[in-house]
């Protein structure tokens, strides 16, 4: 017989025999009669245990200990008064494994246990509804922003992690040691997904890991985070680019309120469709905001403080921030005059993604990294991909946990990764 999920079972099985199997999460034990809530992956199942139809399977029954795991046998009974309108009536179960007692910590106790707790017990904090929601949405969007970028032709590839050269200079990097050779861990896919424009692959995203030996120990950063990153060639503009990470976000979140409603309703998120294109603001006019109530100067850096006063200011949730001051952005930013053709998109007063039409020139690039006290011969191999030919482009960084923060409200983003790595946790 096939064991059946929780939301698979129906009026079709009614007086039938079935296989169910989860974890135990509650036990009541009423002296002639047992109950027994289930738990699988897609919700809760009851079942009932007559002492006197099996003394042993019952004995055995309400002797486990909470959360361990089990496959049951029964008959399937119709009863209004029992949640999903069915019980199992149990014949016969196997323990497939006998959970210890007592629990690290519960799953649906009330209790609170504080963050770090549930980070130690991820594995148990994830039984808990509202937080497999948030990594079924998480799938989501990962599933509907990919099912965007292949309608418009992006196709999915994998670029190396383990580099010689790194890509964002101001960040710090991890160092390996790879066979006696310093090497890094990539802190993002930038140099290769750019390389890849000159292959005639002109449409790439890849959905990649970020390193980032980061100081920072904040609710917003990870040293171990995940992207998506998009880059794009025979564009006219930055804002061609643009349009692809306005159209993403918004078909996800369209697609995500379809499919993930009762996540959402967990999750106690209401969502309203932004309406596209997003508003443009010039990192000019950002300073002049800033300006009326700090001291602000042009060319300073935009800090959480800075994003969360803007976002005051502005009336809608997402919006880009562009033309930023191009000693303000890394060196393969397009310049246009002072300004360096970037963006960056701005979710609930956080930066969630950026980009940027980049700079295909070999001449130009070569200028521009050595006027930043660059030292070229270390980019050989990503200079060589100019040399032969190479189309105009651009593209994006996006972050996963980062837009989930935001989309969903939370206030950690450790909430959204499963393990997260920061600059007290290596483990679990
Ligand atoms: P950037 O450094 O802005 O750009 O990173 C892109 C996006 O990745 C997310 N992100 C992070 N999330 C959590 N923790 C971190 N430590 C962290 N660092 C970055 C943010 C950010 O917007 N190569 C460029 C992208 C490009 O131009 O294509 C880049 O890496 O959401």
């Amino acid at each position: 017989m096939q064991r059946l999920y929780s939301n698979e079972i129906g009026e079709q099985h009614f007086g039938k025999e079935i296989k169910i199997a989860g974890w135990v999460e509650d036990i009541r034990n009423l002296g002639g009669i047992a109950f027994v809530i289930l738990r699988d992956r897609y919700g809760r199942m009851q079942i009932t245990a007559i002492k006197k139809e099996n003394k042993d399977a019952f004995k055995k029954l309400v002797s486990l200990n909470r959360e361990s795991v089990v496959m049951a046998y029964g008959i399937c009974q119709e009863n209004e008064k029992v949640m999903n309108g069915w019980e199992l009536l149990l014949k016969n179960f196997e323990v497939l494994s006998q959970a210890q007692a007592p629990l690290p910590m519960g799953v649906i106790d009330k209790v609170n246990v504080d963050f770090d707790t549930r980070l130690d017990n991820r594995i148990i904090d994830l039984r808990k509804d509202e937080v497999k929601a948030i990594f079924e949405i998480r799938h989501s969007f990962i599933k509907f922003a990919s099912e965007y970028l292949e309608k418009h032709r992006f196709i999915n590839v994998h670029t190396p992690k383990i580099t010689a050269m790194s890509s964002e200079g101001g960040t710090e990097v991890f160092r390996i040691d790879y066979f006696g050779k310093p090497a890094y861990l990539v802190q993002s896919p930038q140099l290769y997904k750019q390389m890849l424009m000159a292959t005639g692959f002109d449409r790439v995203y890849e959905i990649a890991w970020y390193f980032r030996a980061e100081q920072h120990d904040t609710t917003r950063h990870l040293n171990e985070s995940t992207a998506i990153d998009v880059e794009m060639a025979f564009i006219d503009s930055e804002e061609d680019v643009m349009k692809i990470s306005e159209g993403l976000t918004n078909y996800a979140i369209q697609k995500i309120m379809e499919e993930n409603e009762k996540q959402l309703d967990l999750l106690k998120v209401s969502v309203d469709l932004p309406s596209l294109p997003y508003p443009r603001i010039k990192y000019d006019e950002v300073v002049e905001i800033l300006q009326r109530e700090t001291e602000f100067k042009w060319g300073d850096d935009l800090g959480t403080d800075e994003e969360n006063l803007l976002a005051k200011h502005i009336d809608y949730e997402l919006y880009f921030i562009k033309d930023f001051p191009l000693e303000s952005k890394p060196f393969y930013a397009m310049p246009r005059d002072k300004y360096a053709r970037a963006f960056d998109l701005e979710f609930k007063g956080m930066e969630i993604s950026s980009g940027a039409q980049r700079i295909h020139r070999y001449n130009m690039l070569v200028e521009r990294m050595k006027n930043l006290g660059m030292n070229i011969e270390n980019f050989e191999e990503y200079l060589k991909a100019f040399r032969y030919g190479m189309p105009p482009h651009g593209g994006f960084g996006y972050g996963i946990e980062r837009f989930l923060m935001r989309f969903l409200n939370l206030g950690n983003i450790r909430e959204c990764i499963l393990f997260p790595r920061d600059r007290k946790r290596l483990t679990p």
